[in-house]
């Protein structure tokens, strides 16, 4: 089949692993996007769930973030139905009631950075080589404002700030000191970790924590609810751009150079 993405549910424990598989890098692309929102609706929908792993089946990359593919090159249609799926996906995964874990198996930059942020809670494979965060600034964009949200959310508004504006991409290890990750485990023990926190944040009434959940999250979720059309069109405008199509081209040929 041409999944991109493993999802498999232990009815006996309610926990379903979302597994990123969409070599070279878990770039994720419209179609990746679209089915990460879908395979979330129906967990959402199934009572036997309770509570998602999201990791990855790629070696040392949990998700290379957005794919720069879909922002270079393409019509304005294409922009907004790209922009859409994005938002999609965030606004499933932070207003998700179930408990949501990232086990952060590789290097996680940008939009892999915001799929782990948006979890209840991040464990990272303690790998120096691995790192993680929002590194827009590097790329000569700018992260959304609910990218900027979920991010503040986590780890405070200072530490927010500064790494927002240099680009910060954090090794493993600083990430925890951050804040950024809450935990940080041999990659070999990261599955049994994941599990095991999710047994404790399982222990609880779903009730309780749920409102508890939504109370924290409802008004960032909100705003992007509130402004997603604008969101779109501030996207749209921003990508169209000469100067930007340029700084992304110049990114995706750096990355290619840098291979050889
Ligand atoms: N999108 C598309 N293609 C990508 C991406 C990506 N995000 N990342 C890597 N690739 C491609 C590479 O170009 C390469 O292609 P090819 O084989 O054709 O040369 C292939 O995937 C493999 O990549 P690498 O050789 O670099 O693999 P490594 O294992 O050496 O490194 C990394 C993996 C660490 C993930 C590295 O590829 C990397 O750093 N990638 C870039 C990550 C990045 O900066 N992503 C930011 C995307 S932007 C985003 O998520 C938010 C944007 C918010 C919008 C703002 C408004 C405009």
């Amino acid at each position: 089949s041409n999944n991109k993405i493993q999802v498999e549910l232990d009815e006996s424990s309610g926990v379903a692993t979302m597994k990123l598989k969409s070599p070279p890098v878990n770039s994720l692309s419209l179609e990746l996007l679209t089915e990460f929102a879908i395979s979330l609706e129906k967990l959402e929908n199934n009572r036997a769930c309770r509570g998602v792993i999201i990791t990855s089946a790629v070696p040392k990359i949990f998700s290379s973030g957005l794919d720069i593919t879909e922002m270079c090159g393409k019509s304005t249609e294409h922009y907004t139905e790209f922009w859409r799926a994005v938002q999609e996906m965030w606004l499933r995964l932070y207003g998700s009631s179930m408990v949501t874990v990232a086990a952060v198996n590789g290097s996680s930059p940008a939009g892999g950075c915001l799929v782990a942020l948006t979890c209840d809670y991040r464990i990272m494979a303690e790998n120096p080589k691995f790192s993680i965060g929002l590194n827009e600034a590097q790329l000569g964009i700018v992260a959304p404002f609910w990218f900027k949200d979920t991010f503040v959310n986590v780890v405070g508004h200072r530490i927010a700030e500064r790494s927002l504006q240099l680009g910060s991409l954090h090794p493993a290890p600083e990430a925890h000191k951050l804040g950024l990750v809450d935990e940080l485990v041999p990659e070999e023990k990261l599955m049994e970790k994941a599990a095991a926190v999710m047994a404790q944040w399982l222990a609880l009434p779903d009730h309780a924590r749920q409102l508890t959940k939504t109370m924290m999250r409802k008004a960032v979720v909100d705003r992007l609810v509130a402004h997603r059309e604008e969101d779109i069109k501030n996207f749209v405008t921003f990508v169209s751009k000469e100067s930007i199509q340029k700084s992304l081209r110049m990114y995706m040929e750096m990355l290619k150079k840098r291979k050889s």
